[in-house]
This record gives structure tokens, sequence and C-alpha cells, in this order.
């Protein structure tokens, strides 16, 4: 299929096909989008590189574009769903490993705010290394966050804010928990772009993590540890 300047996708070598889905991204491009990560697939990349080669790397340039104005927020809507159908395409790949539950995990994008990729991405990077997650979706309330820890008893707590003005609502939880006397019971990892390892430690968080990967590997030590003080108990 050819774009909107007759571009044949499956004509362009990888990297120009990777530049053109950073352009078609910005562009918002959904189905130009999804025939890329099929046309990558088929050539037998990783789809954890497409991931971050062809999408987080466009949303990316995105975000610069964004932030200095050039873009507004219809456009970047455009722009997140097109990302969302890439992902769609590879999160049943991701998740393919087989891999035995090695942990539970809830995860929400706090109070105030509705960034949700960055935390997609999360989910589908922990379910692919084996984690079993419970994903609470956007804007959650403190409540939200209790109920679901009460219901599923998850090992991990995760949060995700993308903006300045709503990370501090990560410390409210936290707070909370420890209230309920339950904040030693649970891990509690937050991310998010705003985000840093200072502010993880003010808020008593237990780490920050800058992605999806850091994530994975963070919380695969979480469970090692608390498997390991089983094991000594
Ligand atoms: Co928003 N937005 N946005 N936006 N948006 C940012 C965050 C911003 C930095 C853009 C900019 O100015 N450069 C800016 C925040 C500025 C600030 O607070 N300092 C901003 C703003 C201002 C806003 C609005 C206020 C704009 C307005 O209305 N005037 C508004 C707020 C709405 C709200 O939430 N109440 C708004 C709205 C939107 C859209 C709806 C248009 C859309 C969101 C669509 C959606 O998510 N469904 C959007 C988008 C897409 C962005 C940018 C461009 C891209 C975010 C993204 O998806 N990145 C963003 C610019 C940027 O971040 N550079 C921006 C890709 C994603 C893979 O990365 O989310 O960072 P990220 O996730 C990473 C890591 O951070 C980490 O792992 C992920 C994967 O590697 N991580 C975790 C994230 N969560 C984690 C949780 C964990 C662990 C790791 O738990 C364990």
């Amino acid at each position: 299929m050819a774009d909107g300047d007759d571009i044949v996708l499956e004509e362009l070598n990888d990297s120009e096909l990777v530049k053109q889905m950073h352009d078609d991204l910005y562009d918002g491009l959904k189905d130009e989008i999804e025939e890329a990560v099929h046309i990558l697939l088929r050539r037998k990349w990783e789809p954890y590189r497409i991931l971050t080669e062809a999408l987080v790397e466009g949303m990316r340039i995105v975000g610069i574009d964004f932030r200095d104005g050039i873009l507004f927020v219809p456009e970047v809507l455009m722009s997140a769903n097109a990302m969302k159908a890439g992902m769609a395409i590879l999160k049943p790949l991701l998740a393919e490993t087989g891999a035995p539950r090695v942990g539970k995990m809830v995860i929400g994008t706090v109070k105030g705010d509705i960034h949700d990729i960055g935390k997609n991405l999360v989910t589908m990077m922990m379910e692919g290394a084996g984690f079993e997650v419970i994903d609470l979706g956007i804007n959650n309330a403190v409540e939200k966050y209790l109920d679901a820890i009460a219901e599923h008893q998850p090992d991990i707590l995760g949060m995700s804010a993308l903006l300045t003005t709503t990370m501090p609502y990560m410390k409210v939880v936290i707070d909370a928990l420890k209230e309920k006397g339950i904040r030693d019971d649970i891990v509690v990892l937050v991310g998010g772009a705003p985000l840093n390892e200072d502010f993880a430690k003010a808020i008593g968080a237990d780490s920050y993590c800058r992605d999806a990967a850091v994530a994975v590997e963070t919380a695969k030590q979480y469970m090692m540890r608390k498997h390991n003080q089983r094991a000594a108990g």
C-alpha cells in the first residue's frame, strides 16, 4: 500500500522504513504504522527492536515538537493512536515467552493524568517477562490503588505520571499505604518522563524506573530478593 506521497513502504530498506515510520507517527498515520510494523516483522526484526527504534523513538520526536508548540493536542492524539496500533500488533509477540509467572503487579497512571502509552509499554514488557499485571488504566485516585491491592495482593505496585503537576500524587498513594500499615508488604516502583531517582527517594518509593526494560529488570531483582528471603526464613 502507498501512503499520501505514493511511497511504497515495502520497497524501502530497513533504515528508510524506520525513518518513514517516524514521519508517519508524526503525521498520525495509523494504517501506515501498522503496515510498517508487519513489514519489519516479516524481515525478522525482534518485536522489542521495532518497539524501541521505530515507535518509541518516533514518539520522542513528536514530544519535542509538542513541547515547542509546533504540534498540538489533537495532532499528538493522532500520533498516540498510531503508536498504540503498532503496539497492539507487538503486544502478543512480546508476551509470547511462555515464562512461568514470576510475580504480580498492579499498575496505573495517577489521578489527573491521562498519559498511558508508557504505562502500557511497561505492562506489555512485564507480561512478556512472565509477570501477571493488573492494569488500572489512567487517572487513578488513591482508593483505586488501595482497592486493587486489597483484591489482588500484588508483589509490586507500579505508578506512572507524565506531568510535573501529577507526579506529587504518587506520594499521596505511598503515604496512604503507610497509614494502612501495608507499605512494607509491597514494592513500589515509579516511572514517567519527569521523574528521577531523587524524586522517587523523596516520596518513599522503592525504585525509579527510567524505562520499561529497567522496570522489568528492577521488578525481577525485587522478586529474586523476596524468594531468597523466603528461602532463608
Ligand atoms: Co502530554 N505532555 N499533555 N499528551 N505528552 C507531555 C508529558 C509533555 C512533556 C509534552 C511537552 O511539553 N514536551 C508535557 C508535560 C510537561 C510537564 O508536566 N512538565 C505534556 C502536557 C503539558 C500535556 C497537557 C497538559 C497538554 C494540554 O492539554 N495543554 C495534556 C495533559 C492531559 C492530562 O494528562 N491531564 C497532555 C495531553 C497529551 C495527549 C492526550 C495529547 C497525549 C497522551 C496520549 C496517551 O497517552 N494516550 C500526550 C502525549 C502523547 C505526550 C508526549 C508527547 C509523549 C508521551 C509518551 O507517550 N511518550 C509527552 C512528551 C514526552 O514525554 N517527551 C507529553 C512515549 C512513552 C513510551 O514514554 O510515557 O515516558 P513515557 O514512558 C516510558 C518511561 O517514562 C517509563 O517507561 C516508559 C516506556 O519506556 N515509564 C514507567 C512510564 N511510566 C512508568 C511506570 C513504571 C515504570 C516506568 O512503573 C513501574
